[in-house]
């Protein structure tokens, strides 16, 4: 009888957890996918770990390295040896070097893999591209660029989450654009939250749909019309004022410019007071509804305002951060346990110490462009005001064309270049569009190590690669070899791995190694600015003003007040639902983060197709007013482009604003129209005003029968 051997290792997906593996193994092959059995809370897995033998053994999976015969996109490939494929590369890089310049190739390392060795954003790939010379590097982010701006602005860091054990002392939790029960945010965030409805903690979800995560904790739904977030704050404030239940003792000691807020909320500078009835014209929400809860909030201690990034992924995103930093110390639940700073909500990742990592050195060309403007920069080049004319994207572990907004300019932008490399581990919308496509092993097939402010899994080998998959670090290692450049790889991935343990508060890599798991334990929860509440004097925050910056000097000094005012603001947004546009797409539309894939990834994964499939979410109002039926395919466009996929009707979502999951994959019919669901269609490539962040909840679309 062949024995079963059952090895450790963790899932390290773009997906917002990192989660304990148990595999299954029998003569070299899994036989299935288990999680963690010891104390709670569990570094549970979810379906789609614990489905991945699916992923992994998935027919579709790419097997040896290939050459496009047919048009770019088209499909058409013909197999090709690793030396041959290497080769190819080779010379093409140094051609293009050679003639424009290292700035005219585009690093395209994404995020999809998240472990210390091969991760893959700004890691192997960059390492390799910064010791040819350079390339061009990206600015800013999709998640949480615009939250990030915003917290460092205001706080003086990111990293202003405490730990989500501490969600269990809340009284008060307000889950603002927040849903991790779908939008993973901690593997043990979940846990944490059943744990504080069952201490008591009243839990409200604001949020244009009756996510899960309202379904499944909250006490109250209050759906509020997207992109519009910092106006109801702002009138909460007003509410606040007006009655006397902010923390005045609070704000003089540890915030500067709450008098500026103030009389902008008063209505003193602009003759407009932020009043419920101002803010319920905007966001939906009743009057009543946002005195209620900015008393509730104001009087409930301590209460944590948990703020979701989807709420910045708009217009002017910043705004709603700033915003709820703001409330935040109105309230005085900074630096308490069981309160919250609002914010980015971040932990501190170098606790307790770091990790080593791939170093990537510095990138000799020293420009960058906006990821989301990637499709722009290489349509427009310089001509257009970019750094350089783009010739070469190198991609890895990035769905550039389905994930980024705007897929028409997408397109057009990848049949421009000259040469187009990808390594993947699947035929996605992107790879379509490679000269040389190579196959990539996944995480089961290398050794590698994940690290969380938490806790660090060590990922052991699973199974040897599949077919004649390598890692992108040993693509990588060889293809240097071929360009001539010393010293990219001399160490085997132990080497590596073991090098990056001693840096870190993991006393014994053999051990840690032997365990699978090491906790970094603290004897309560951590709470973050707790040192700066307590004893600011010595532990002043880490702004120009040591404070609280409701009013920042750095912010009025770029001079850009209608876009970036010093104070947090509600602006109106362009592709908002009063934007004159809306007379012809009068629909918002939204693109929540599927619960049942990571972004486009497992999305071919049939046990995790059964749960769900690409569908439009709309209200019966606006179903009926169309003549749509339930589950009949509808079309959904905008000046960008249109897709075609089901309706789901529904009242979880409010009138006037329609969903549409991103990550599904394109498949354009004859006409141009998307069949897939690929959201990105219809979203447009607009940059938030700081941090370069993602735009895509202000999206105006009609929706018709197909
Ligand atoms: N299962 C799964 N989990 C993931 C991911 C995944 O692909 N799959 N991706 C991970 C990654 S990389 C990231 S960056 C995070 C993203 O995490 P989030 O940005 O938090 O996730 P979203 O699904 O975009 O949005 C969360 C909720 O906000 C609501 N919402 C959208 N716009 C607005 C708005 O303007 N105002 C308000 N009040 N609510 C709004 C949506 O309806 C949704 O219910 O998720 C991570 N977790
Ligand atoms: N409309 C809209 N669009 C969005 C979002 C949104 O909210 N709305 N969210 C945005 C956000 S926050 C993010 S983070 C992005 C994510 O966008 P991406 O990072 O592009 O998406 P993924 O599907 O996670 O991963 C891309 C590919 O990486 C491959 N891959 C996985 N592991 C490896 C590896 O080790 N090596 C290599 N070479 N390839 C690997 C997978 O097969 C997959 O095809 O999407 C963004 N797009
Ligand atoms: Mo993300």
């Amino acid at each position: 009888m062949i024995e079963e051997r059952v090895v450790s290792t963790a899932c390290v997906h773009d997906c917002g957890g990192k989660c304990l593996l148990r595999v299954h193994v029998r003569d070299g092959v899994i036989t299935r996918i288990t999680g963690d059995e010891g104390e709670e809370p569990q570094l549970r897995p979810c379906l789609k770990g614990r489905a991945y033998r699916q992923r992994i053994y998935h027919p579709d999976r790419l097997k040896y390295p290939q050459r496009r015969i047919g048009e770019r996109g088209e499909g058409r490939f013909e197999r090709i040896s690793w030396d041959e494929a290497l080769d190819t590369i080779a010379r093409e890089m140094v051609r293009i070097k050679k003639t424009y310049g290292p700035e005219a190739i585009l690093d395209g390392s994404g995020p999809a893999n998240q472990s210390l060795l091969h991760g893959t954003s700004r890691s192997s790939l960059t390492r390799l591209l910064h010791m040819f010379g350079g390339c061009i590097g990206r600015t800013g982010r999709m998640s949480d660029a615009a939250a990030m701006a915003a917290s460092q602005y205001t706080l003086g860091t990111i990293h202003t989450g405490s730990d989500p054990e501490d969600l269990t002392n809340s009284r008060l939790i307000i889950l603002w654009a927040w849903n991790p029960a779908e939008a993973i945010h901690g593997t043990v965030t979940n846990w944490c939250l059943t744990r504080a409805r069952e201490n008591g903690a009243s839990v409200i979800s604001i949020d244009p749909r009756y996510s899960r995560t309202a379904a499944t904790w909250a006490d109250r739904w209050i759906p509020i019309y997207p992109g519009t977030d910092a106006a109801m704050m702002v009138a909460m404030a007003y509410v606040m004022i007006v009655e006397g239940l902010h923390d005045q003792a609070f704000l003089d000691r540890y915030t500067i410019g709450f008098e500026v807020f103030r009389s902008y909320v008063l209505g003193r500078e602009d003759g407009v007071p932020k009043t419920p009835a101002w803010a319920e014209e905007i966001t939906g929400v009743s009057r009543d509804t946002i005195a209620e809860l900015a008393c509730n909030y104001a009087s409930t201690k301590p209460a944590a305002l948990m703020a979701g990034w989807a709420m910045q992924r708009t217009a002017y995103g910043e705004q709603a951060f700033r915003a709820s930093i703001t409330l935040a110390a109105m309230t005085g639940n900074v630096g308490i346990p069981g309160g919250s700073a609002g914010g980015h909500y971040e932990l501190d990742p170098c606790y307790p110490e770091p990790f080593g990592k791939l170093p990537v050195g510095p990138n000799p060309v020293g420009k960058a462009i906006p990821i989301n403007k990637w499709a722009d920069a290489i349509l427009l080049g310089k001509a257009g005001g970019y750094p350089s004319d783009i010739k070469m994207c190198y991609i890895t572990a990035r769905n550039f064309l389905n994930q980024i907004p705007t897929v028409s300019k997408g397109i057009a932008a990848l049949k421009k270049l000259e040469f187009i490399m990808v390594h993947e581990q699947f035929m996605t919308p992107t790879a379509l569009y490679a000269d040389i496509l190579l196959p990539v092993t996944t995480f089961f097939e290398r050794e590698d190590i994940c690290v969380t402010p938490r806790y660090a899994i060590y990922m052991n080998r699973v199974i040897d690669p599949l077919y004649e998959g390598r890692s992108d670090l040993e693509i990588l290692t060889d293809l240097a070899r071929r360009l001539g450049i010393e010293g990219y790889n001399d160490k085997t991935d132990e080497e590596w791995l073991r090098s990056f343990v001693p840096a870190s508060a993991i006393p014994d890599f053999e051990a840690f190694k032997a365990n699978g798991i090491h906790h970094f334990r603290a004897e309560r929860p951590r709470v973050a600015f707790e040192e700066q509440i307590r004893d600011p004097d010595r532990y002043p925050f880490p702004t120009p003003s040591g404070k609280i910056e409701i009013y920042s000097q750095q912010l009025a000094d770029l001079n850009q007040p209608d876009q970036i005012p010093p104070i947090p603001k509600y602006i109106e947004p362009w592709e908002g639902r009063r934007d004159p546009l809306s007379g012809k797409f009068p629909l918002q539309l939204l693109t929540p983060h599927p619960r049942q894939f990571v972004h486009s990834s497992f999305t071919n994964v049939p046990w995790l197709q059964e749960l769900e499939r690409p569908q439009l979410w709309i209200n019966p109002v606006d179903a009926e007013a169309r003549g749509i039926r339930p589950g009949e395919g509808i079309s959904v466009s905008n000046r960008r482009g249109a897709l075609v996929v089901p309706a789901l009707v529904t009242e979880r979502i409010m009138p006037g604003v329609v969903s549409l999951d991103e990550g599904a994959w394109l498949n354009l019919d004859a006409s141009g129209s998307d069949r897939g669901g690929s959201v990105n269609m219809l979203t447009r490539d607009e940059d938030t005003p700081l941090g370069d962040g993602a735009t895509t909840h202000n999206c105006l679309v009609q929706v018709e029968k197909a």
